[in-house]
């Protein structure tokens, strides 16, 4: 087993990653950069070393800078998190060249999914269903018209290097089809260096479900049953569960299989994440691969009891899955809400800013996954990602209802959050029966009226609040009340606030 493992992330998946490392009796090392050196992650860590400037390019993702901190520090292996380098094949490689165990997979077994024609190809080999589509690039626009045509409209073409939603466009009629193919190659040339464009049927308001897997160094490979992530804007997500409401046990069961199948045709190693689109017939159809730990991770360890992150330190050090797919089930129903610093009254713009006052849900079946503590200020370089609020129940209707008193109980201020957002999304009732697919969040955008002031309100109020009991502190020379002192307690004035709010 490893004894001294760098984290080559920052945030709450830093925090999360050294939370399992830290119970494994492992040392922990931080990196961050200038924006970072009061962040949370650096405070968790055995060990923090900068690693360069705010700007990721010049600090996050510079694999040289990372493993010289590695060495230096003298690990055994890195754990990567999500984003950043966790995807990238040459620092996979680079850090087995290092005689450091990059926590993931193999580098060539990122590249078989990266380039989406040839995934596409391993996958049909692997009897995994794939959309409707070309096998290869298609270069001339005439030709892929003709394919367009009987196909049938509306067709996708996509980026062959794309992926996460970057690089396609959705043709619906023969007229638009020459200009919009032309279009793509021109934004894959300039997002990606490669012009490939190929073509695929479009699934027209399809759900995105994705399973979980877990694969050891010995061929053993597991399922840990799906996600559904249909709750997202613009390629985020915002609120993921599990079990999918809508998915029966036969197509569950042939989903993990698949996903499973998925992973051994690209020799997959550790955790990852088959990404499929579900149609309302109930078909399914490959979409990409993650080979990484995923955000919403937590909502799977929930209802399965396993720690992900535990698992993928074990896979790493070699050792064999100690248990089998019959092993394992599903128990009671979770939900992830991810909770940001943004406005979703002005477009979803980021609002970074200082935590003046904070109080975290706990009580049953609540886990916060935060990388934030009260005072902290929100660098404005990365995501604004504050935490993730995630909630088990015994079933679906209790984890709503546990998911509406936690976001109740959820006190951030100083600045907008999406909290009272997502009570809009967990009172709505194509939420509430489930039937939601990728269109949900567009669609309700396009009719929505601004809410009632409420959180927004709340939080501001609360700021002026925290100032006040600042001050008061200063003064007094003791901030914190003794018994009953009515408007001293920063809690119970915010609870008198947050009542007069819904009056
Ligand atoms: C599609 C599709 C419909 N038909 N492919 C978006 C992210 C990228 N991984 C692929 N995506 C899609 N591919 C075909 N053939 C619809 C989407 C899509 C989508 C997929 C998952 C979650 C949200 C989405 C929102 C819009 C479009």
């Amino acid at each position: 087993m490893f004894d001294k493992v760098l984290v080559a992330n920052r945030g709450e998946i830093a925090v999360r990653v050294m939370r399992s490392l830290k119970e494994m009796g492992i040392e922990t090392v931080a990196v961050y950069s200038d924006a970072d050196r009061k962040s949370l992650h650096v405070r968790m860590a055995d060990e923090a070393y900068h690693v360069g400037p705010a700007p990721s390019a010049e600090s996050y993702l510079v694999i040289d800078k990372i493993l010289e901190v590695g060495r230096k520090a003298g690990c055994d292996a890195i754990h990567p998190g999500y984003g950043f380098l966790s995807e990238n094949s040459e620092f996979a490689d680079a850090c087995a060249d290092s005689e450091m165990t990059f926590m993931g997979p193999r580098g060539k077994s990122i590249d078989a999914m990266g380039e989406k024609t040839r995934a596409r190809t391993l996958m049909k080999e692997a009897d995994v269903p794939v959309v409707p589509g070309t096998e290869n690039a298609v270069e001339e626009a005439e030709e892929a018209f003709e394919i367009a045509k009987d196909m049938g409209f509306p067709v996708l073409a996509k980026a062959a290097a794309g992926g996460g939603g970057k690089g396609m466009r959705r043709v619906d009629e023969a007229e638009e089809f020459i200009d919009s193919f032309k279009g793509a190659q021109r934004e894959a040339i300039s997002s990606f260096g490669n012009g490939d464009v190929y073509i695929e049927k479009y699934v027209v308001d399809p759900k995105h479900v994705e399973i979980q897997i877990l694969v050891d160094e010995h061929g053993n490979g597991v399922h840990l049953f799906e996600r559904e992530c249909s709750v997202q804007r613009r390629h985020q997500k915002i609120t993921e569960e599990t079990p999918c409401p809508v998915l029966d046990d036969e197509t569950r069961r042939e989903m993990g299989e698949v996903a499973v199948r998925a992973a051994h045709a690209v020799d997959y190693v550790g955790a990852g994440t088959v990404e499929f689109l579900l149609d309302a017939n109930g078909n399914f159809y490959f979409l990409e691969m993650n080979t990484r730990l995923q955000v919403e991770h937590p909502i799977t360890e929930m209802v399965t009891g396993l720690d992900l992150v535990r698992w993928q330190v074990k896979v790493a050090a070699g050792e064999p899955l100690d248990f089998e797919q019959s092993d394992l089930e599903q128990r009671g129903h979770a939900i992830e809400c991810r909770v940001y610093a943004e406005d979703a009254d002005e477009n979803f713009r980021p609002t970074p800013g200082t935590i003046d006052l904070l109080s975290e849900p706990t009580g049953p079946g609540v886990r916060v996954d935060s990388g934030v503590y009260e005072g902290m200020t929100i660098p404005v370089n990365y995501d604004p990602m504050i935490s993730k609020l995630c909630v088990w129940g015994e079933d679906r209707d209790h984890a709503i209802q546990r998911m509406r008193r936690a976001l109740d109980e959820y006190v951030i201020a100083g600045m907008t959050t999406n909290i009272g957002f997502h009570e809009e999304v967990l009172t709505h009732p194509d939420f509430l029966d489930g039937s939601y697919n990728t269109e949900f969040i567009p669609d309700y955008m396009a009719n929505r009226d601004k809410p009632e002031p409420k959180h927004r309100d709340i939080a501001e109020l609360a700021a002026v609040l925290a100032t006040h009991r600042h001050d008061e502190a200063l003064r007094d020379g003791d901030g914190d009340d003794g018994e009953q002192s009515g408007p001293k307690s920063r809690w119970k004035t915010l609870g008198r606030y947050r009542q007069l709010g819904r009056l």
